[in-house]
C-alpha cells in the first residue's frame, strides 16, 4: 500500500484526502514530504482537522522574519508543541520529514537545527493525531511522540511524568519521584513546590503520572498505588462542548490552564500556580524588583535605585545593573534600603547556602555590607526576627506595601533612592495626619484588648504572669536568651522528669515552656563561674545563629543552679541513627542522600563557628552525640561555646570529661598537650564523616579490620579501591551516589591528618563535600 507519487506534486488537501480515504481515521505523512518556512499556509493536519503542524511567523514579530514549526489547535490557538522547543529558523527553513525516518528542521542556511533523532530505526510513518499528538513509527510501534517530547504545553490524554520537562526560558515544570510537583528558575530554585497530600519522601514511587483530563481537571495518577489525586479544576471544569485545555509553562515562569473553543483561535486563563506573579523567582530579572501599580492587576518590573539601570530599556523584565559595578567603585559601597520589599528565597536554598540568621534589622544590613560574598540582605518583620544574607548573585525583588519586611542591597555610594511619584507623596501627606491618628486610635484599643485578654488568661497561674510577661517582651524585642527561673525550669520540666540524655556537661531534659514551645533543657555540672562571667558566655552563646546550629532560647543561673534552654530537636542525635544499638535494633536508619546533607550541614555550622561568627568558637567535642537532627533531618550542631564556660573554671574537668565521653575523636594535640585550635575540631569532624559513611565507630576493632583501628583499615581499602567495603553495610544495597561518598572519604583522610596544619579548614572542607574544588590524594592518617 506505498504511495509512489512525489508527495510534493500533490496539494495538500487533495493529499490529505486521498491519505484520510487509504488510511481511514488517519492522516499519515510519508517520507520525503516538506514543509517550508515561506508557506505558512501550508500544514499537515490530523483527520479531522482538530490540530495542525505548520510554520507560525514568530512573535514578537523579528526582522527579518522568523518561524517556528508548531502544533496548534483548530483556529489557530493554542499552540501545544514546537520542533526544537520553540527554535526560529528564517524565511529559507524547512521542516522535512526524511526517508532515512527522522524529522528535521533546517534554517535557510542549510544548518539542521532540530533532529528527531529517528534515522535509521525503521520509521515508515509520521502520524498527526486528533489528540495532537505526531508519532513517528516503525512497523514495530512509536519510536518517538511530540507527547513525549514536550515543549512547554500538555494537553489531554497526554502522560507527563517524571523525567520529562516543560521549558519556557530559563523556568521549568516538572514531575518529582516524590510526588511534588515543581516549577523551578534555572534548574536550580524551586519557587512553586506543590507536595501532596500523603507527600510520601520515604516511599519510592513508580513514576507518577500527571495528566490534564479534557473537563479540566488536572490530576495525579501513581500506577502504583492506583490512587489519583486531584491538583486543581480549571474555573470552567466541565463547561462547554468542543472546548481544548492545555497547561501551558508561560514565558513569565507561571503554569496555568488554558480554554479554548475549538475554531476561535482565543484562549483564557482558568487557573494559575502562582496566584501571585511577583513571586516567580527571577521574573524582573537580575537586580529586578517586581511590584504592582494600582491601576494595573499585571506586574511591573523596575530598578531598585537610581543607582542602577536597565539591561535593555525595551524590556524591563531583563533586569537592571548597578550603574556602578561594585569592584569599580571608588566611592563608599552602601546599603540602599527597600521598604516593604525582599528579596525571593525558597526553601532549599536556605541548604544550598545557609543564608538565614535571627538577628535584628540593622545587624541583618550591617552584616552583608561588612561580609564581601553578601550582595544583598532581607529582614522580615513577620514576627520570625529572620534575615536573609543573599550571597548568591543573582537577586529577584518583591515591593509591595503589604509585605513585612524590609531589604538592603549594596551599591556604590552615595545612595540615589527613586523618587516616588511626586502627586502620590502630596496625596499622603494630605492624609498623613488622618492615617496616624487612625493607627493610633487603632492601636491603644489593641493593646487595651490585649491587656485584658492577657490578664484574663494568666491571672489564675500563680508565680507565672510575671515571668511570662518578661519572656515575651525580651522575645518580641530582641532575641535575647531568656532569663528563667529555676522554678519555672522544674515545672516546665515536670520536675526534670523525662530525661533525654546524658551528654559530657550534664543531663538534658525535655521540657514545654510558656508559650507551648518544646525544648530541651541542659543541667550543666561542674560550673563554679560567677553569675556575671556565666552570663557573659550565654550571651555569647546565643548571639551565635546559624541554621545549622542549635539555638539557645534561655537560661537559669540561681544559687548553684545553672541551666541553659535550647530549641528541641525531634530527631535526637546523629549517633543513634549510626550506630547499631543491641536494645533498639529498630529501623532507625538513613540512608545517603540524608547522610550527605547531614555531612554537609555539620560542616557549614562549624565553619560558621570557625570562621564567620563575631566570637569565633572551637567547638573542643565534635562527635556524633553532638549533631542533633530536627524534623527534616537537618544537621545541628549542639553544645558549642560550652567547652569555654567549664574550662575558665576547671581545665582539668574539661579534659577529663572530653576524655571520658569522647574516646576517638580527640585530635592527638590534645592529648600531647599542645594548643588546641579549630584545627582540633576539624580532627574529630573528620572522624564524624568516617562514621556516617561507615556506620561503625572510629575507634572500632574487630577481625574484620584485622584488629586495627577502623580508620587506619577504612584508608587501606580506599586505597586498594575497595570504596563499597567501607561503606555501612545497610545502606550499601541502596542507591548511593559513590562521586558523593568518593568525595567524603577524601575529605574526611584530609581531616585526620596528625599534623594540624595538614589539615583543611571547615570552609574548605565545605568545598570539597560540595564538589567545587578538586580534592588531592590525602597522605596516610596515623
Ligand atoms: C493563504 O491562504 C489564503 C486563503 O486560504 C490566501 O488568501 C492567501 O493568499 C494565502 N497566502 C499565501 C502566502 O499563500
Ligand atoms: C472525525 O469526525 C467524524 C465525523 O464527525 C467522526 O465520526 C470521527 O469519529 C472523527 N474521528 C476522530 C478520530 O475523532
Ligand atoms: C538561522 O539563520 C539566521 C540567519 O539567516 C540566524 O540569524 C539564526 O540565528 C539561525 N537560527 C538558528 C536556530 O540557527
Ligand atoms: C522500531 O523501533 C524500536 C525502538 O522504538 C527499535 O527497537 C526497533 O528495532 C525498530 N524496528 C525496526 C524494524 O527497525
Ligand atoms: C497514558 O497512559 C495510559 C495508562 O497509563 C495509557 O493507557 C495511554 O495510552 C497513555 N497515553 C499515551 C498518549 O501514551
Ligand atoms: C513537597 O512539597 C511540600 C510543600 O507542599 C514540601 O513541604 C515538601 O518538602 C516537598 N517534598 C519534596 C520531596 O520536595
Ligand atoms: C488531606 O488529608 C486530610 C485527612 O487525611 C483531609 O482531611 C484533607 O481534606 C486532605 N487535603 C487535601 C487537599 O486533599
Ligand atoms: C527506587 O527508585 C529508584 C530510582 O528510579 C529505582 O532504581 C529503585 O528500584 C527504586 N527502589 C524501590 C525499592 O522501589
Ligand atoms: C502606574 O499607572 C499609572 C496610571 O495608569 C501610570 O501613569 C504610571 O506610569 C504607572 N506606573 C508605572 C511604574 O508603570
Ligand atoms: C515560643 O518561643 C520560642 C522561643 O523564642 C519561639 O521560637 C517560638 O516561635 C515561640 N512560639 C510561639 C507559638 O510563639
Ligand atoms: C572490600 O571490603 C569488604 C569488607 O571488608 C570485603 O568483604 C571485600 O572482600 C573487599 N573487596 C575487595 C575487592 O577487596
Ligand atoms: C508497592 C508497590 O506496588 N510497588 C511496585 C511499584 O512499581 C514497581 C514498578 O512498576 C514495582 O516493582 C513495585 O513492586
Amino acid at each position: 500500500m506505498k504511495l509512489q507519487r512525489h508527495p510534493l506534486l500533490l496539494s495538500f488537501a487533495f493529499f490529505s484526502a486521498v491519505i484520510s480515504k487509504i488510511a481511514g481515521t488517519t492522516a499519515t505523512i510519508l517520507p520525503g514530504t516538506t514543509l517550508y518556512a515561506s508557506k505558512t499556509n501550508k500544514s499537515w493536519s490530523s483527520p479531522n482537522n482538530t490540530f495542525f503542524l505548520h510554520f507560525l511567523p514568530f512573535l514578537p514579530s523579528t526582522s527579518p522574519p522568523s518561524f517556528t514549526a508548531t502544533i496548534v489547535y483548530s483556529g489557530g490557538a493554542p499552540a501545544v508543541w514546537s520542533a526544537g522547543n520553540g527554535a526560529t529558523v528564517d524565511s529559507g527553513g524547512y521542516l522535512r520529514f526524511l526517508p532515512t525516518g527522522n524529522l528535521i528542521l533546517v534554517n535557510g542556511s542549510g544548518s539542521t537545527v532540530w533532529d528527531s533523532g529517528t534515522s535509521n530505526m525503521g520509521v515508515s510513518s509520521a502520524t498527526l493525531h486528533e489528540n495532537g499528538n505526531l508519532v513517528l513509527s516503525n512497523n514495530t510501534g512509536s519510536v518517538w511522540s511530540s507527547f513525549d517530547n514536550p515543549t512547554d504545553t500538555i494537553v489531554p490524554f497526554q502522560n507527563f511524568t517524571v523525567g520529562m520537562v516543560l521549558r519556557s526560558g530559563l523556568f521549568s515544570f516538572s514531575v518529582l519521584r516524590s510526588g511534588n510537583l515543581t516549577l523551578k528558575w534555572s534548574d536550580s530554585v524551586p519557587y512553586w513546590d506543590q507536595g501532596l497530600n500523603f507527600s510520601m519522601s520515604a516511599v519510592n514511587l513508580s513514576s507518577p503520572v500527571l495528566r490534564l483530563e479534557p473537563m479540566g481537571v488536572l490530576q495525579l495518577f501513581y500506577p502504583n498505588l492506583s490512587a489519583l489525586v486531584v491538583v486543581a479544576y480549571s474555573s470552567d471544569y466541565g463547561e462547554g462542548t468542543d472546548v481544548l485545555r492545555v497547561l501551558k509553562l508561560d514565558s513569565d515562569g507561571n503554569l496555568r490552564v488554558y480554554s479554548s473553543k475549538r475554531g476561535s483561535g482565543t484562549v483564557s486563563s482558568r487557573w494559575v500556580a502562582v496566584e501571585d506573579q511577583c513571586e516567580v523567582f527571577g521574573y524582573c530579572g537580575n537586580n529586578g524588583v517586581c511590584s504592582y501599580n494600582d491601576s494595573s492587576s499585571s506586574p511591573i518590573c523596575g530598578c531598585p535605585s537610581q543607582n542602577f539601570e536597565m539591561v535593555d530599556p525595551s524590556d524591563s523584565r531583563k533586569g537592571c545593573r548597578r550603574k556602578v559595578r561594585l569592584e569599580d567603585c571608588v566611592g563608599k559601597v552602601a546599603m540602599l534600603q527597600l521598604d516593604h520589599a525582599r528579596f525571593l528565597t525558597y526553601p532549599p536554598l536556605f541548604f544550598i547556602n545557609p543564608e538565614v540568621f535571627f538577628i535584628g534589622i540593622s545587624a541583618c544590613s550591617v552584616n552583608c555590607l561588612a561580609a564581601s560574598s553578601c550582595f544583598a540582605s532581607t529582614s522580615l518583620s513577620d514576627g520570625s526576627g529572620l534575615c536573609y544574607i543573599k550571597t548568591s548573585n543573582f537577586i529577584s525583588g518583591y515591593q509591595n506595601p503589604a509585605l513585612p519586611s524590609t531589604s538592603y542591597i549594596k551599591v556604590c555610594g552615595p545612595v540615589a533612592p527613586n523618587s516616588a511619584p511626586s502627586l502620590e507623596n502630596a496625596h499622603w501627606r494630605v492624609r498623613g495626619w488622618v492615617v496616624t491618628l487612625v493607627v493610633l486610635s487603632a492601636l491603644s484599643c489593641f493593646l487595651v484588648l490585649e491587656g485584658g485578654l492577657w490578664f484574663w488568661c494568666c491571672r489564675n497561674m500563680q508565680g507565672f504572669g510575671g515571668l511570662a510577661a518578661q519572656y515575651t517582651l525580651l522575645e518580641y524585642a530582641s532575641g535575647a536568651p531568656i532569663h528563667f527561673s529555676y522554678k519555672e525550669l522544674q515545672k516546665s520540666t515536670k520536675g526534670f522528669k523525662l530525661k533525654l540524655g546524658d551528654g559530657g556537661f550534664g543531663a538534658v531534659y525535655k521540657g514545654v515552656v510558656a508559650n507551648q514551645t518544646v525544648v530541651a533543657v541542659k543541667q550543666l555540672e561542674g560550673v563554679d563561674q560567677g553569675e556575671k562571667q556565666f552570663r557573659m558566655e550565654v550571651s555569647t552563646i546565643s548571639s551565635t545563629h546559624h541554621l545549622n546550629l542549635v539555638r539557645l532560647i534561655g537560661f537559669c543561673s540561681e544559687g548553684r543552679h545553672r541551666l541553659l534552654v535550647y530549641e528541641f530537636m525531634k530527631n535526637g542525635s546523629l549517633d543513634s541513627f549510626l550506630f547499631v544499638n543491641e536494645e533498639q535494633q529498630s529501623g532507625k536508619l538513613l540512608n545517603w542522600g540524608y547522610r550527605f546533607n547531614i555531612a554537609l550541614g555539620a560542616a557549614k555550622g562549624l565553619t560558621y563557628l570557625h570562621e564567620e561568627c563575631r566570637n569565633c568558637i572551637v567547638h573542643c567535642d565534635v562527635k556524633p552525640e553532638n549533631i542533633l537532627l530536627d524534623e527534616n533531618y537537618n544537621a545541628k550542631v549542639s553544645d558549642f561555646g560550652l567547652a569555654k564556660l567549664l574550662s575558665a573554671v576547671d581545665h582539668r574537668h574539661r579534659t577529663l570529661t572530653s576524655v571520658r565521653g569522647t574516646r576517638g575523636y580527640l585530635a592527638p594535640e590534645w592529648l600531647a598537650n599542645l594548643p588546641v585550635t579549630s584545627k582540633s575540631d576539624v580532627y574529630s569532624y573528620g572522624m564524624v564523616l568516617l562514621e556516617i559513611v561507615s556506620g561503625r565507630r572510629n575507634f572500632e576493632m574487630s577481625e574484620e579490620t584485622s584488629r586495627r583501628k577502623f580508620s587506619v583499615w577504612a584508608y587501606e581499602e580506599f586505597e586498594k579501591g575497595n570504596m563499597t567495603g567501607v561503606i555501612d553495610r545497610r545502606v550499601v544495597s541502596q542507591e548511593i551516589n559513590m562521586e558523593q561518598v568518593k568525595r567524603v572519604l577524601l575529605a574526611c583522610f584530609w581531616c585526620i591528618q596528625e599534623q594540624p596544619s595538614q589539615r583543611p579548614t571547615m570552609s574548605k572542607v565545605v568545598q570539597m563535600l560540595e564538589g567545587v574544588i578538586d580534592i588531592e590524594r590525602p597522605p596516610a592518617p596515623n
